[in-house]
């Protein structure tokens, strides 16, 4: 058996289910012999939205996502997409054909290597025909249990050697994260215990670690309020003292109260500039605990009186274990009354100018409108740019792998990719929406075909205001050039038709009547052309520029 043979069969027998790719000549063996052992292909119209794909899936299934691509321009292309999943700490393999150390002259070669450390990902390679099936498993086991990006080279030369045998492999079980130090445990249930208006707020590391419940159990026994950063979104939907994101798209009453709390519990939040508004949503003396599984991320963000490392999830556990045996359960600001004012709390009760026209809508009627007529227990991905607000304050989920923020590289037009690949991880039928800005759509548009393609249920929700935006109204003040950022009028639900998906163009709420039948279907995707008011502007979108 080639080494191509073997490493596509070895990945399968690792458990790798699907594989999102774009097929050369390079990748072409070790793809179609994972399809042909059951890791079904996911053909994507470029490299970097593979990857996304990749990442999407990970992020929803809760898998590790593998995507597949040819060397040098198939890898170079990749590279948006991977910068994401890796500052993400997505669990991601990426198997990378690369040129034969010996073909210096290849047209295809650059340095593989360097360019995936220098976006953040983790270098593997299958170094020879008798290592193959080691070095396969050692990168998978790398995503997995490190949650990190894992590129996996795979030389021409080797992948046509022979392999001396071929034994089945297996991956042995994840690893038990730690639990807390018991002195620390101690020492966060002494906190616990001093303070009246505690709360707990998770980040990234408690969806990892699944640690929903554990939380929840703890905040219940110790009277916490609940808040997420914004890519742990929803992992307390549903809870009565869940005040949903810290940060710049926290309602006004969570920001009061996330502001007012005088014990921070971060599980698996690094606690950064968005979600703690620059510092302003924590009290100068509110006492601040981290607990993170990475040591590196304890203070790395902000100081911080006291750091855990551990396994977010059994820290909680522990924790509540200690309340328990010292017979403490708090109520904090827990009442009949909080709870009622934050069922009322949300960004859609708040009162607003409808800046709707004859001609556009206001992109937050457009959002509360949908919010009302697609099915609760449906998935969101948010592309970037000014319009990411309105999807992310107005638009609820009730699961945090259902939502998935990839925003940690900040780019515009990844979100088609990561909405298709968490579409593909859905349980069947959930309507996935994709929302995405006019620019974000146009950089990503070769998708719309992928996402017809596979009949998803997908509804890609386009916040078209003809422009670049966030870059209109960061620079409205300046005056001149914003033509530089302004295009056409584009007809995008014609492009979703020529792609094999329905197109709707919505300007009124009465033109949502597309979705409402949409909705009975669900057959293939629906492309949503908005045409929003382009003049109402984000109040959250100067606190971002800050970071530069
Ligand atoms: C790949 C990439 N290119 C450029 C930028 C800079 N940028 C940030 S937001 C934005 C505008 C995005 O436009 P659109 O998708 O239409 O969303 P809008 O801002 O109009 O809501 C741009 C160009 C970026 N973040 N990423």
């Amino acid at each position: 058996m080639r080494v191509d043979e073997a490493v596509g069969t070895a990945l399968a027998e690792l458990g790798v289910d699907r594989v999102f790719g774009l097929v050369g000549s390079g990748n072409f063996v070790v793809t179609t012999t994972l399809d042909a052992h059951g890791a079904r292909f996911v053909a994507a119209r470029h490299e970097s939205a593979a990857v996304c794909m990749a990442d999407g899936y990970a992020r929803t299934s809760g898998r590790v996502g593998v995507a597949s691509v040819h060397q040098g321009p198939g890898f170079t292309n990749t590279l948006t997409g991977l910068a994401e999943a890796a500052k993400s700490r997505t669990p991601l393999l990426l198997l990378a054909a690369d040129t034969p150390a010996a073909a210096v002259h290849s047209n295809f070669r650059v340095d593989q290597a360097a360019a995936s450390t220098a976006v953040g990902a983790v270098v593997e390679r299958v170094s020879s025909p008798a290592s193959a099936l080691e070095d396969v498993v050692r990168a998978y086991r790398r995503a997995r249990d490190d949650r990190r990006t894992v590129v996996l080279l795979l030389p021409l030369d080797v992948q046509a050697a022979e392999l001396p045998r071929r034994d089945p492999v297996a991956a042995p079980p994840p690893p038990r994260r730690p639990a807390p130090a018991s002195d620390a445990v101690g020492a966060v249930a002494d906190l616990i215990q001093r303070a009246r208006r505690p709360v707990v707020l998770a980040g990234r590391g408690a969806v990892l670690a699944d640690a929903a419940a554990r939380l929840v159990a703890l905040a219940d026994g110790m009277g916490a309020l609940l808040a997420t950063s914004a890519v742990a979104n929803g992992l307390f939907a549903g809870h009565p003292y869940d005040l949903g994101i810290s940060g710049g798209f926290s309602s006004p009453l969570a920001a009061e109260l996330l502001a007012g709390a005088d014990l921070v519990l971060g599980f698996g939040a690094s606690l950064n500039n968005w979600t703690t508004r620059h510092g302003a949503l924590i009290a100068p003396d509110a006492a601040v605990v981290q607990v993170d599984l990475d040591a590196a991320a304890i203070g790395a963000r902000r100081p911080v009186d006291l750091g855990v490392v551990a396994d977010v999830g059994e820290a909680a556990g522990s924790l509540l274990d200690e309340l328990r045996r010292r017979g403490f359960h708090g109520q904090g600001l827990r009442s009949p009354g909080l709870a009622e004012s934050v069922a009322k709390g949300r960004w859609r009760d708040q009162p607003y100018e409808d800046a709707s026209t004859e001609a556009t809508i206001d992109p937050r009627t457009l959002t509360i409108a949908l919010d009302d007529l697609l099915p609760a227990d449906r998935a969101l991905t948010v592309d970037s740019g000014h319009f990411m607000g309105w999807p992310v304050m107005y638009l609820t989920v009730t699961d945090a792998r259902a939502f998935v923020f990839n925003q940690a590289f900040q780019a515009v037009g990844l979100g088609l990719g990561a909405a298709i690949g968490s579409a593909v991880a859905a349980p069947p039928g959930r309507v996935t929406v994709a929302a995405l800005g006019d620019g974000g759509t146009f950089l990503s548009l070769g998708e719309l075909e992928t996402a017809a393609r596979l009949r998803l249920p997908l509804l890609v929700l386009v916040y078209n205001d003809n422009a670049y935006g966030a870059e209109v109204h960061h620079f409205a003040d300046h005056g001149a050039g914003l033509h530089l950022v302004r295009f056409p009028q584009t007809d995008i639900a014609a492009l979703g038709r020529a792609a094999g998906a329905d197109g709707a163009t919505v300007r009124r709420p009465q033109d949502l009547k597309a979705v409402e039948s949409w909705l009975t279907r669900r057959d293939r995707p629906l492309v949503v052309d908005a045409k929003i008011t382009p003049t109402v502007v984000a109040e959250w979108l100067q606190e971002a520029f800050r970071g530069g």
